[in-house]
């Protein structure tokens, strides 16, 4: 099982961001950003590739809801996700980054 399907499962902790049905939001183990949040669909899916759209559709409101929550509206925000090998992506469980605020780490994308 993937690492975020076992976060999903509560067999690793996390910092829930936010959560829902279908969703989750949670802060990044080892943030970029001052503010640096992962939001996942629950079920698994690879990548952006394969999401069928509309549960994108559901998840863009789930992660417009996530941006209220942080208050980063005004300053403005980062959403990144990584697709594939050649697109630097590590877990291959679709999630979307939210970075905001000062750098604080590495640099992602
Ligand atoms: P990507 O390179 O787009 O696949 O980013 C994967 C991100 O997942 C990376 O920023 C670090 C984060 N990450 C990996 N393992 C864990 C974990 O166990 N918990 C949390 N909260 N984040 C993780």
């Amino acid at each position: 099982m993937c690492i975020f399907c076992k976060i999903v499962k509560g067999e690793i902790p996390n910092q829930t961001v936010l959560e829902d049905e279908d969703f989750l939001a949670f802060n990044d183990i080892n943030p970029a950003r001052k503010v640096h949040v992962l939001v996942i669909p629950k079920e698994h899916y690879d990548s952006f590739d394969v999401i069928p759209p509309k549960l994108m559709a559901k998840m863009t409101e789930f992660i417009h809801k996530v941006v209220s929550k942080l208050n980063i509206k005004e300053d403005g925000y980062r959403l990144i996700t990584n697709i594939g090998e050649h697109g630097g992506q590590e877990v291959a469980h679709l999630h979307f980054h939210i970075l905001a605020g000062e750098y604080v780490g590495r640099l992602v994308g």
